[in-house]
């Protein structure tokens, strides 16, 4: 499609959402388009990471309420490392639930999500009062919201018009929305008239999936033939004995592709 042959930079003029103006540009001012899913249940593992791939990645997603020691100083303490390291923090949360509900969940209780994370997300199923409820939230502190637009593991019930009515949602919302959880590239319009970023998880150069449904795809798959624009990628790295050289090795895969995407 014609944005994905464009730079993150000459893209971020086409949104709306501030926060994915930042994201556009830090990616090519870091180039990078790796994430890392850090689902370790320690928060002083979770910190590490954070502070040892931080050079590398663009994003940091977490599940915060895997964390067996969780108190207040692990958001900011994460706050600090994005800063020095110079990446966005996202929260996997996947909110569910009519917007009344999730404006409560999102923030209030013990994580107080929309206080720290730059990013989360939300299932489209309950209609678009989820993300309004999120939003009147979300909007005041500046954050950004992912929809599901699809999902990587096997089975998924997100798919077909349920996908396309989810890129609908967004383009009625897009102060707020600046993106999809996908595993591919879903054009509203052909030709697109309106950009959004594809953030995908299920990425591995060396499974193809879990005993629990996940299904892999290798870096080149997603950025080049699918058109997404970060790839998420967790066990791959951080179950690995020396993380770090793994997340280079994502980070430079993930980059070639996206360069190959964009030569004219
Ligand atoms: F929305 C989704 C999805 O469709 N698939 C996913 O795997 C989210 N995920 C998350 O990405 C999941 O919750 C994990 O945090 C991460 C994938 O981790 P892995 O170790 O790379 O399989």
């Amino acid at each position: 499609s014609s944005f994905a042959s464009q730079t993150y930079t000459a893209r971020a003029a086409g949104f709306a959402n501030d926060l994915a103006v930042q994201l556009l540009k830090l990616m090519d001012r870091k180039k990078t388009n790796l994430s890392i899913a850090a689902d370790v249940t320690s928060k002083a593992e979770l910190l590490q990471l954070a502070d040892l791939l931080g050079p590398y990645i663009c994003v940091f997603k977490t599940h915060i309420d895997i964390l067996d020691d969780y108190d207040s100083s692990v958001p900011e303490a994460l706050t600090a490392l994005a800063e020095k390291h110079d990446f966005l923090i996202f929260e996997d949360r996947k909110f569910a639930d009519i917007g009344s509900t999730v404006k409560a969940q999102y923030q209030s209780g013990v994580y107080k999500i929309a206080s720290w994370a730059h990013i989360t997300n939300a299932h489209p199923i309950p209609g678009e009062g989820i993300v309004h409820g999120l939003k009147e939230v979300g909007l005041p502190l500046k954050r950004g919201l992912l929809l599901l637009a699809e999902m990587s593991s096997k089975g998924t019930l997100a798919q077909g018009k349920y996908s396309m009515d989810t890129l609908a949602m967004a383009a009625r919302n897009r102060d707020f929305v600046f993106g999809f959880i996908g595993q591919r590239r879903l054009p509203l319009d052909e030709p697109e008239k309106e950009d959004f970023l594809y953030l995908t998880p299920g990425v591995s150069m060396a499974q193809s999936g879990d005993s629990l449904g996940q299904q892999y795809r290798s870096p080149e798959q997603v950025v080049l033939e699918s058109g997404c624009d970060v790839i998420i990628v967790g066990r791959a790295i951080y179950g690995a004995a020396d993380p770090v050289a793994e997340a280079k090795k994502y980070q430079e895969a993930g980059w070639n592709a996206y360069l190959q995407r964009t030569r004219r």
